[in-house]
């Protein structure tokens, strides 16, 4: 068991905000008992290494303000409780003991807490029937965004389970186990979202690493400035096949590779990443982009080669990323350093990933007619983009696409532009608070 100082922070009351009162105040209306803690879960914006992490390469996102909440309190009787203070996300009630997730459509919200549940029980009764518990949620991060709504769900249900059964995980073993329960919804995620929930620290974005896990802080420039701006077009990546094909795609790409080098697919170490195979032939990414470009342009109907050649080259853009924020001293003109990589990975996404959007490639054409450089964040396919600016542009930048943009488009009519469009800071992971 991990020492008590890698785990979740544990708080007395939370802050007196409207949040916290209000979903107090419900959660006695509806359960009759008030809640006996609260976890505060954020989301993210990955600022670069996008579509990597399932191929086993580093990414650099960092915790937003925004986030979900759980008032919790567990229960005798062996049931799943959930109400959401969103009434447009209908309650759950049913046996702990039978819980699952459907696959191939849109799934409900409340099967994402369904998945850190299942994770989470099967971790503290592995051999009973699970303690039953009653969860109500608030959250702001914008759904089906690229800013991570699901996984912050997933995540803040298991962290809620774990410790209403005084079961203590590392930050670590949080995030990996919540990744592997997320997978549960059906799609082949990589864990960067799991793992910045748990192991974000306050005023600095992580570089996180896989095999083993790790999470390094990275200092941004003091006058850089992220802002992420919603295309207003959503895409839940669970409802279709476009997120698991991009999967599939990459680990052909390692299989072919593997094969054409007389290396075996390991079914002890798991699938095949093209980080793996890498790793097995020990050679450097620059030789990686070499043997990527002599890959088939498609397997059967799936791409391959423009597939993997983004995710090479996006690692590349990773580590770049990193090591100018490393040397700033001597890196003048970061702006225009980190916004090239920023431009390079977005036409990348665009192009060969194909998982931007027409919305989205018109936001960063206009960003970039005003000179600032931007790139879609996330999953993509719709969501939001992610700009990097001086502070002294912010004001300026946002005004640009209120005019350009929101107040054009008719999905933003009777919409909050603050909540469209906002500057971001980088936040801390996952905490829980005491209701007493
Ligand atoms: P994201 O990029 O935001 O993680 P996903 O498509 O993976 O996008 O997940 C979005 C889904 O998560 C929504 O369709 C909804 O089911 C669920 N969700 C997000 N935020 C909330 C919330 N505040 N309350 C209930 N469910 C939510
Ligand atoms: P979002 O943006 O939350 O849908 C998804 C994956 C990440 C990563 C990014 C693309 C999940 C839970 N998240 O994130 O692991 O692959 O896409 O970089 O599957």
């Amino acid at each position: 068991m991990a020492g008590y100082d890698d785990t979740v922070p544990v708080f007395g009351r939370p802050p007196a905000t409207d949040r916290t009162d209000y979903l107090r105040t419900m959660f006695e209306d509806y359960f009759r008992h008030p809640p006996e803690f609260y976890v505060r879960v954020p989301g993210r914006v990955n600022l670069i290494g996008e579509h990597v992490d399932y191929c086993g390469y580093p990414v650099l996102p960092m915790a937003l303000e925004q986030d979900v909440i759980i008032a919790v309190r567990g229960t005798v009787e062996p049931t799943l409780h959930i109400i959401n203070r969103n009434p447009s996300y209908r309650d759950y009630v049913g046996p702990i003991n039978e819980l699952h997730t459907s696959h191939g459509t849109k799934p409900e919200w409340y099967e994402y807490i369904m998945c850190g549940i299942i994770g989470a029980a099967e971790m503290a009764y592995p051999d009973s029937t699970p303690r039953g518990i009653t969860l109500a949620v608030c959250g702001t991060i914008p759904p089906a965004a690229g800013l991570s709504s699901s996984s912050a769900l997933v995540c803040a249900a298991a962290l809620a389970y774990l410790h209403d059964n005084e079961v203590k995980l590392s930050k670590m073993q949080m995030a990996m186990l919540c990744a592997r329960s997320e997978r549960l919804i059906g799609t082949a995620g990589g864990g960067m979202d799991q793992a910045i929930a748990f192991l974000a620290e306050e005023g600095c974005a992580s570089y996180i690493s896989w095999n083993p896990l790790s999470s390094t802080p990275v200092s941004l420039p003091q006058e850089a400035v992220f802002v992420v701006a919603h295309s207003l077009v959503e895409a839940n990546k669970a409802a279709n096949n476009v997120f698991n094909d991009r999967v599939q795609s990459c680990t052909i790409a390692a299989q072919i590779i593997a094969q054409s080098h007389g290396l075996e697919d390991d079914p002890i170490t798991g699938r095949l990443t093209i980080a793996k195979v890498q790793n097995l032939l020990g050679v450097d990414l620059d030789k990686m982009r070499e043997l990527v470009a002599a890959l088939p342009i498609t397997v059967g109907n799936l791409k391959i080669r423009d597939r993997a050649t983004h995710v090479i080259e996006e690692a590349i853009r990773v580590e770049q990323f990193r090591s100018v924020c490393a040397n700033l001293k001597d890196c003048g003109d970061w702006e225009s350093v980190l916004g090239n990589l920023m431009r390079s990975s977005h036409r990348s996404l665009s192009e060969l990933y194909e998982s931007s959007h027409d919305v989205l490639n018109e936001m960063v054409r206009l960003s970039d007619e005003f000179g600032v450089h931007a790139r879609v964040t996330g999953a993509g396919w719709g969501g939001c983009i992610v700009a990097l600016l001086p502070r002294s542009k912010v004001e300026s930048y946002v005004q640009m696409l209120i005019t350009t943009f929101y107040s054009r488009s008719s999905l933003a009519r009777g919409c909050d532009t603050n909540q469209l469009v906002f500057v971001t800071a980088p936040h801390r992971g996952a905490l829980i608070y005491g209701a007493t």
